[in-house]
């Protein structure tokens, strides 16, 4: 019998509700993934993607129970690409539990991700290091033991244009190491910075955390700015940030980042450039069932003042705009996303993923397509064990103009492939395209890919 996870369930039933309640529902674009609940989002630039790095809070989570990391790709800053999860606490053999908030960085042609977790025979927050020859993995344990361990958690990692690479973490202090080249080891020895309240701020009624600094840094450069974004004060937390002249300090505290706000008492910062703009990753309780323990990852996009200080960034429904389009004439994963309702995704046996456990009504959103000249035909990689359903093709919305309709008939399994095809009539120009799923009672179908032809974008 196959079951569908319990956000689908909840998102299908609670997005009836939220559509009704909140007129823009349809179109907002945060948070970023709807098919699971994700957290402290570490977001990477790499050959002209954004790769987002995220933590999975379970369903009905009563803690931070968090078993494995998830990753999502996108060239535009909306239509995300899940690649499922790359890393998990059974990477690590030493670890026990807590797969919480970490950084990929690239560097020496590998991915390393450096990740707290306890250490089983320990009992401690420890850091360990995956490593991966690409940025969607598989990643591998570098060591087979931690990195560093202290008992505190949250790594961010850093390399400056010395080639010096810092690694910092912590909660309640905050600590770095100067990392090897090699990535995997460190010289000198494990460093604290003062946490002063000049660096990082007063906070009141906490005499044994008399700064702002709680958890959740994260380091970087620009224009010969050191910059340190972090979750401040507690609970509920803001995003704050200080600046240095240097790697190692002293740090000025300059303010607020992002207000308490979101319905989660945590939040976590990412920062990034891509293709000329500043954007902020941050994480709320947004999704149906969603609070401090079933968190959501969210973008914000911003401008940096003149003198390099961080405007204050509020949360919002729509999120970043779309930073170019989608060309529908080339293979496009059925798990590049948007938006979505009632939808999951799962690893598929043509290697990747495909979305499923699709019921009637379902759909899935796709923004700023460059149909350009119009397309002719859609087709798209389908599999169904049970009497399978429809494509609609519509454009603008869930109920918008439908451009065709392709018939899924079963193909005798979930994972049993075919590819389906049918005419379209009135994609043109860029549009943003809504794959709904019609049929009977139950799961539909499965898709793994799909594809116009006829056109050409622009
Ligand atoms: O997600 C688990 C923990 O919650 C992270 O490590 C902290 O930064 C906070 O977001």
């Amino acid at each position: 019998m196959r079951s569908r996870p319990l956000l689908g369930a909840l998102c299908a039933a609670a997005m009836v509700v939220t559509a009704a309640v909140l007129p823009t529902a349809a179109h907002a674009d945060n948070p970023i993934v709807q098919t699971v609940y994700t957290a402290d989002p570490a977001p990477l630039v790499y050959n002209g993607r954004v790769y987002l790095y995220t933590g999975h809070d379970e369903d009905n989570s009563t803690y931070f129970t968090m078993k494995e990391w998830r990753l999502y790709s996108s060239d535009d800053m909306v239509n995300w690409t899940d690649h499922g999860s790359p890393m998990s606490l059974a990477t690590f053999s030493w670890a026990k539990s807590d797969a919480w908030a970490g950084q990929v960085i690239n560097r020496n042609g590998k991915f390393y991700w450096y990740v707290p977790v306890t250490n089983r025979a320990t009992g401690r927050m420890a850091i360990g290091v995956g490593v991966a020859s690409s940025p969607t993995g598989p990643f591998t344990d570098a060591l087979g033991h931690p990195l560093v361990e202290n008992g505190e958690i949250d790594p961010t990692v850093f390399v400056d244009d010395s080639g010096q690479a810092y690694l910092y973490w912590g909660n309640p202090n905050l600590w770095y190491v100067r990392l090897n080249t090699d990535m995997v080891s460190y010289s000198g020895g494990v460093t604290q910075i003062p946490l002063t309240t000049a660096g990082f701020g007063t906070r009141t009624g906490n005499t044994a955390r008399p700064t702002l600094y709680e958890e959740g840094p994260w380091v970087y450069k620009r224009n010969g700015l050191y910059y340190n974004v972090f979750a401040a004060k507690c609970c509920s937390e803001f995003i704050g940030y200080s600046t240095a002249p240097g790697p190692t300090g002293p740090w000025t505290y300059r303010g607020t980042v992002m207000p308490t706000q979101g319905s989660s008492f945590t939040n976590h910062p990412g920062v990034i450039d891509f293709k000329g703009s500043s954007y902020f990753f941050y994480h709320n309780g947004a999704l149906p069932g969603g609070g401090g323990y079933t968190r959501s990852v969210a973008v914000e996009k911003f401008t940096y003042n003149a003198d390099g200080t961080i405007p204050t960034i509020t949360m919002t429904s729509a999120g970043a705009p779309q930073n170019g389009t989608l060309n529908p004439y080339t293979r496009q994963e059925a798990e590049t996303i948007a938006w979505s309702s009632g939808v999951e995704t799962e690893a598929a046996s043509e290697g990747g993923r495909n979305i499923g456990y699709l019921e009637n009504g379902d759909y899935v959103k796709v923004k700023g397509v460059a149909f350009g000249s119009g397309a002719t035909s859609f087709s798209a990689r389908v599999a169904s064990a049970t009497a399978g359903g429809r494509i609609e093709v519509r454009l603008g919305s869930p109920t918008g103009a439908l451009a065709g309709t392709c018939t899924v008939a079963s193909t005798g399994g979930w994972q049993t492939w075919t590819t389906v095809s049918c005419p379209i009539s009135g994609a043109t120009g860029t549009q943003d395209l809504y794959l709904r799923f019609t049929g009977g009672s139950g799961y539909l179908f499965n898709v793994d890919w799909w594809r116009f032809t006829g056109g050409t974008p622009g």
